[in-house]
């Protein structure tokens, strides 16, 4: 299909094409409304909701803003069957979900209500088609430049690739902070982009204030992905935990069989609770900073408003830009 950001705004009644990432810890009510207030499309991130608090905070950004706003689910989490029933029984229109094989949870979605749009993260181009088959209304190609779990594609190759072998909407997210990612991206064949790490330096965002901070002061080369020993690849801020956690690392790649099933455990086991320390109490250091590589291209924290306004501002002008380079390569 033709990319058309006009198409993926009727479907999920928006005006601008730009989602913000439903990260646990981070997207509450009151950033997901707020990015929903300003024309794009908020997400409740529920990966650290028992179901009863998710009920609430989605009761809250109905209270916080009338248009409409979505939920993530971590499909990992051992609660996501009552978390579905939540977001069913309060008629969420949105949801996206990531970490897992999606397939089932879109079936039952879509039974308990054939007006709501599910969203799938998908790391390949395997799990793209898939999605689409099971009936996707649109999927999330994240590339591995992406903040929290991650898969090992690129955005660059992961959007084309995923773009021309399905022919639902594409959301392109990973490495996109500004403008002319979100030009890059519908250069690439998507028809929207998805935000995390730009929305948690935003005045609205309810993380500690030394989270904001760490992202603003990240420079290229300051994220780094724990977890590949383990297959759970995430991408985060570097800082003591990560040093720690890394010369675990290094041990558990030595082990076998049983002796790396328990090793495995214990490290899982060494990470809990990290993300709650880092967005809540503020702890730099022994927090896990999970944050994307477009860290290093945020300078300041802006109202969200501001954010989409100036993406969408800067991404006519590179618009514009690139029709001169176009006459440019029309003339080689
Ligand atoms: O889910 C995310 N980002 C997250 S979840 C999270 S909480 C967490 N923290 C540590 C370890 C595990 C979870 C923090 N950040 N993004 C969406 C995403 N989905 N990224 C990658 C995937 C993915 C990976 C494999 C989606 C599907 C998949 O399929 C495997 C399969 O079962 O076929």
């Amino acid at each position: 299909m033709q990319n058309n950001p006009g198409r993926l705004c009727e479907i999920l009644k928006i005006d601008y094409p730009i989602i913000q990432g439903g990260m646990a810890w981070v997207s509450t009510a009151e950033l997901a409304a707020a990015v929903s207030n300003a024309g794009g499309l908020g997400i409740i991130g529920s990966g650290n909701m028992p179901p009863e608090i998710l009920r609430s905070e989605i009761r809250k950004a109905r209270e916080l803003t009338k248009k409409p706003f979505g939920v993530n689910v971590i499909l990992l989490n051992p609660d996501v069957d009552r978390l579905l029933e939540v977001i069913l029984e309060e008629n969420v229109s949105v949801v996206t979900m990531g970490a897992g094989d999606p397939a089932s949870r879109i079936k039952f979605l879509k039974q308990g209500n054939n007006e709501i749009k599910v969203i799938p993260v998908v790391p390949t181009g395997a799990l793209a088609r898939r999605a689409e088959r099971n009936g996707a209304d649109a999927v999330i190609a994240e590339g591995t430049e992406a903040g929290g779990h991650i898969g090992d594609l690129s955005t660059m190759v992961l959007v084309p690739l995923v773009s021309s072998l399905v022919s639902i909407p594409v959301i392109a997210a990973g490495g996109i902070a500004d403008g002319r990612g979100f030009v890059a991206a519908l250069a690439l064949g998507a028809s929207g982009v998805q935000l995390g790490t730009r929305f948690i330096a935003s005045e609205e965002c309810t993380v500690h204030p030394n989270y904001k901070e760490a992202i603003i002061k990240a420079r290229d080369r300051d994220t780094i992905v724990t977890g590949r020993s383990i297959n759970l690849p995430c991408r985060v801020i570097r800082n003591e935990f990560t040093r720690e956690y890394q010369k675990k690392e290094k041990e558990i790649i030595l082990l076998e069989g049983e002796e790396f099933q328990n090793a495995r455990l214990e490290l899982e086991e060494y990470a809990i609770g990290r993300l709650r320390l880092a967005a809540k109490e503020g702890d730099m250091e022994q927090g896990s900073v999970m944050a994307g590589q477009s860290a290093a291209l945020i300078n300041d924290i802006k109202p969200v408003k501001q954010i989409i306004n100036d993406i969408m501002e800067e991404a006519q002008k590179y618009f514009k830009k690139i029709s001169h380079l176009g006459e440019a390569i029309l003339e080689i």
